[in-house]
């Protein structure tokens, strides 16, 4: 399996890490860390040397509650982090869900759009579909991270984040999208108690067997585990880690994380012990 982006079509033979920079001042558990160009940057290059296979940058913060920022905020803050990372080597992502910034990050080059609202708003898809080459991440949610966590009751998480996937992505290639261009998130957070998070995990074969694309997961310090090991956001690495460990031993292609130096090393051990 391959996902093929503007610059790179990436062998999902063995799993891959993607490493997230915030260029935000109030993500979850890094807002604030990489909010200049600057320093955003070289956290990229910082993740890159730390064995990262792909970066994905992202100017708003989706935490439950959160507001979006304006599109020109937005843009400001990744355009300058993007247009530098397009020169590490590694395929860069553009996490948003705004048209004219997934337009802006397009014309620049970027290999990949993210968009946790899967292309839904006005002008996004087109955006993408205007883009031949470039790869795109569709993920689950309901409603908006400002509302989403009052949009929880599932009869059956995995058959409702199956069908979401199923018919989202048919949308897209009909929109002249390759699905050789598509991966598929289950939305880790997003809508969801941490029970349907940790079902999700459980049956992600399911998924993988369903959608015939490949997924992208990410686990990355979030409340579930916080609720698993009463930790604190930024003493969730060892939780992290375990969770992205096991996501890809249940079929995950792509783990999208903040602790990259880590996982790398511990997706090491594992391809060794229970890769093909
Ligand atoms: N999670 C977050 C943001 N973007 N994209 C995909 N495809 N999958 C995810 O699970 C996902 C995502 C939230 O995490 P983070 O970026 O750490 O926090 P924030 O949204 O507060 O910036």
């Amino acid at each position: 399996m391959h996902w093929q982006t503007t610059r790179f079509r990436i062998d999902l033979s063995r799993p891959r890490v993607m490493g997230i920079v915030n260029v935000t001042p109030d993500s979850f558990s890094d807002g604030g860390r990489h909010a200049t160009a600057a320093a955003a940057l070289a956290h990229c290059e910082r993740l890159v040397a730390e064995g990262a296979d792909m970066l994905d940058i992202g100017g708003e913060s989706t935490r439950p509650g959160s507001a979006p920022p304006e599109a020109a905020e937005e843009s400001a803050r990744v355009l300058p982090v993007i247009e530098g990372a397009l020169r590490l080597g590694v395929p860069v992502s553009v996490d948003t869900s705004e048209p004219v910034v997934m337009r802006a990050a397009l014309a620049l080059g970027v290999d990949i759009v993210n968009d946790v609202r899967a292309l839904r708003r006005p002008g996004a898809l087109a955006s993408l579909a205007a883009h031949p080459g470039a790869g795109v991440c569709l993920m689950h949610m309901r409603g908006e991270p400002s509302t989403m966590q009052a949009q929880t009751d599932y009869d059956d998480v995995v058959a409702a984040v199956g069908d979401f996937l199923e018919q989202r992505a048919a949308e897209v290639i009909a929109a002249g999208v390759a699905a050789e261009r598509i991966v598929l998130d289950p939305g880790i957070g997003f809508a969801k108690r941490p029970e349907h998070n940790l079902v999700l995990l459980r049956r992600q074969r399911e998924l993988v067997a369903r959608l015939r694309r490949p997924l992208l997961v990410g686990w990355s310090r979030k409340g579930t585990l916080g609720v698993l090991t009463g930790r604190a956001v930024h003493e969730r690495l060892a939780a992290s880690v375990a969770a992205a460990l096991a996501a890809v031993h249940h079929g995950a292609a792509v783990v999208r994380v903040h602790d990259v130096a880590a996982t790398v090393d511990a997706l090491k051990v594992w391809q060794a012990a229970c890769g093909d």
